[in-house]
């Protein structure tokens, strides 16, 4: 019997004739979504369409009335320009989302925004759109799931056996970041991740010819996936492909390479470049009618929707017979139930702060190395916390002890070596973020943060609760020289909304701004920390100092007279404020802001008492870009900071070049 024959007679057959239909009216869908607000992306719906009906037509495990469903597979649109195809078929397959949203198709507030946003719209499991990030996010959850599954399956009741299957274009192919992603996902073998590559020889300027020329398939060979093409057109191949690639549990990811016609039912633009964004817009009212469509805009059939229905019920029985399976796994394994619970509510410990040892207070430490004592401390009274970095492990001391290295022999190990590949660290992360379960983060020199900001801006966007670890934070970091000191990353990163950036000054305030990472469920964190050693601050109690950083500012040394003059401080330079301070006169207060964000949400009664609105005199330090220090100092202080690039040569000479000790400060003072 032919594969052709064999579909067609399994009991579980495609309904060829009425995905036909869907896939038609899905087309419709798209081209009325654009055509009505005449901006959007033609292409790959239309393209595309023969892959969502037998994805969501037919092959995909999911629950729409239960859209988080723990074992669903999740889709990803890495292509994320396409996004009508996702709200045509999230709409089609019974998610919440209606008619009207689809009419609503890019409009303020809709529930279908210009590309998938995780947030605003039920059954969009990545915000997607930077091209590549998808693919990023994809290898992130097949490996959260991997890790899931090893921790949480039992040999008798296996809760946990879905696949993440991901939609990309030429574009995702071309983005440096699913090179690094994919490369590492061949390395870590997981097979249970499948990407379709809408192969269709168009990106948006021209054909992708004129950029690319190599043989995708044995690229991804090489990286270690098993490699399928087909014609994408073709419901029967899409399906043949899908479910070899679904099935084979060959320790391979798998890539499914299938030729597509962008465009496809706007012969006037289709194959070219022209069908990938709204131009084949102009179009639609005579193509939609060579399509077989009727008049009636926004049009699906009684029996497209009869269809999806039926499959709605389908997939709901299947949920139910897992719900089973889940409850006698619940039974039988109460301790696991609970962990697994507690972190899908992603709860924390009450008194994380507590499970932090205090550090000895005669102590210098570096807060990286404090860093690591901290989230050591936090990783043994939180299962499912992972520690990642990007070759640096031995310099970002984010290894957890005994932890294990999540491996082929080790999926449960909580240390993932991500290689140097900061972006795909970055995105995978990310994807950890989304799928839940785990509180996931990476880590990597401060400089080096700026490989991977287009997946911090995501991760903020997305609200996920993920937080990065950069350390050698400053021109402090010293004999490497400019090239690996930063200046304007701190800045750069406190302008991404939604992102709290924490700059602790010693090891009790690292303590504070990593149970505030944690603490941290809506958003993600990045931690800033030296990679010299710095004293503690014993100036006040640790609880309350641990206790300031949460709130993102507190007062680190108080007036003893009348309040002349703040000093503001972050990170190594709160120290330089502490020493300054002492040979200044009584009337100096040390405001430390570990976190500007934090302190900015508090109420403005607690900022005013920090910065009393009547002490004009002010002066604040920190080793990197001074601009957005103006916003606290106001016009009448000084802000002591560095706008060029750094030197190489001994840290502290380094940062002494720079005015950032406490002879410069005191002078600043003085003058002030
Ligand atoms: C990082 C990034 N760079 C640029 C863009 C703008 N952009 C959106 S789609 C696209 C072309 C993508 O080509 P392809 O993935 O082949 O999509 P198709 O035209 O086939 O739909 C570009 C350049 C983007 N969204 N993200
Ligand atoms: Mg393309």
């Amino acid at each position: 019997m032919t594969t052709k024959e064999n579909l067609q007679t399994n009991k579980n057959q495609l309904n060829i004739p009425l995905l036909t239909e869907a896939a038609k009216e899905a087309r419709g869908l798209a081209m009325d979504a654009v055509a009505a607000c005449n901006s959007g992306h033609l292409g790959l719906p239309l393209g595309c369409a023969e892959i969502g009906a037998v994805l969501f037509g037919h092959a995909l495990k999911f629950n729409p009335e239960d859209p988080k469903w723990l074992n669903r597979d999740r889709f990803v649109l890495s292509a994320g320009h396409g996004s009508m195809f996702l709200y045509a078929w999230l709409h089609l397959s019974g998610f919440d989302l209606t008619l009207q949203d689809i009419k609503d198709f890019r409009k303020l507030h809709s529930k279908t925004p210009g590309h998938p946003e995780s947030i605003e719209t039920v059954g969009v499991e990545c915000t997607t759109g930077p091209l590549g990030q998808g693919v990023g996010n994809a290898v992130g959850m097949a490996m959260a799931a991997k890790m899931a599954e090893a921790r949480f399956n039992t040999s008798k009741e296996k809760i946990l056996d879905h696949a993440i299957v991901c939609l990309c274009g030429d574009g995702d192919m071309q983005e440096g970041l699913s090179s690094e992603a994919c490369a590492l996902a061949g390395r870590q073998e997981l097979d249970n991740l499948i990407f379709i590559y809408d192969s269709n020889n168009v990106t948006l300027d021209a054909a992708a010819s004129k950029t690319q020329f190599e043989n995708t398939a044995e690229r991804f060979d090489a990286y270690g996936f098993d490699v399928q093409t087909i014609d994408g057109q073709s419901m029967h191949e899409v399906l043949t492909a899908y479910e070899t690639a679904r099935n084979n549990k060959n320790d391979k990811p798998k890539l499914i390479i299938a030729k597509t016609l962008i465009g496809k039912g706007i012969p006037e633009v289709a194959g070219t470049h022209k069908a990938h964004g709204e131009a084949g817009a102009k179009f639609v009212d005579k193509d939609r009618k060579l399509l077989g469509l009727p008049e009636e805009k926004f049009y699906v059939s009684k029996e497209v929707r009869n269809y999806f229905e039926q499959k709605k019920q389908e997939r709901i029985t299947a949920y139910k017979d897992w719900e089973k399976l889940f409850r006698s796994w619940k039974t039988n394994n109460s301790a696991l139930a609970k962990e697994l619970q507690d972190s899908l509510e992603l709860k924390v410990p009450n008194d994380l702060l507590a499970k932090i040892p205090e550090f000895h207070k005669d102590t210098k430490i570096a807060t990286r190395t404090a860093g690591g004592k901290a989230l050591n401390a936090i990783a043994q009274v939180m299962p499912l916390v992972i520690s990642g970095s990007a070759d640096l492990h031995g310099s970002t001391k984010n290894y957890i002890e005994n932890g294990g290295d999540f491996d082929l022999d080790c999926r449960t190990g909580r240390n993932i070596y991500f290689g140097i590949r900061e972006h795909a660290m970055g995105a995978i992360v990310n994807g950890f973020g989304y799928y839940g379960i785990f509180r996931a983060s990476g880590a990597t020199f401060l400089t080096f943060s700026d490989y991977l900001r287009p997946a911090i801006r995501l991760a903020a966007l997305s609200e996920l609760p993920v937080f990065f670890i950069f350390t050698h934070d400053s021109v402090g970091v010293g004999e490497d020289g400019p090239t690996h000191q930063p200046v304007e990353q701190i800045s750069s990163l406190r302008l991404i909304p939604q992102l709290d950036v924490i700059r602790p000054g010693d090891a009790e305030e690292t303590a504070g701004a990593f149970v505030a990472a944690l603490e941290r469920i809506d958003g993600p964190t990045a931690l800033i920390l030296s990679r010299q050693d710095l004293p503690i601050i014993n100036e006040i109690p640790v609880e309350e100092r641990r206790q300031g950083v949460l709130k993102g500012a507190y007062i680190a040394k108080k007036e003893t007279s009348a309040l002349e003059i703040i000093i503001i401080a972050t990170g190594s330079e709160l120290h330089v404020a502490m020493e300054a301070a002492k040979e200044l006169g009584s009337g100096i207060r040390i405001v430390s802001i570990p976190c500007t964000e934090r302190f900015d949400r508090q109420p403005q009664n607690y900022k005013d008492t920090i910065l009393p609105p009547s002490c004009k005199k002010r002066v604040s330090i920190e080793a990197g870009s001074t601009a957005l220090w103006y916003h606290y100092i106001g016009s009448e202080g000084k802000v002591i900071g560095i706008d060029g690039f750094g030197l190489s040569g001994p840290g502290d000479q380094v940062l002494a070049e720079f005015g950032i000790n406490k002879n410069h400060l005191i002078q600043v003072i003085k003058d002030l």
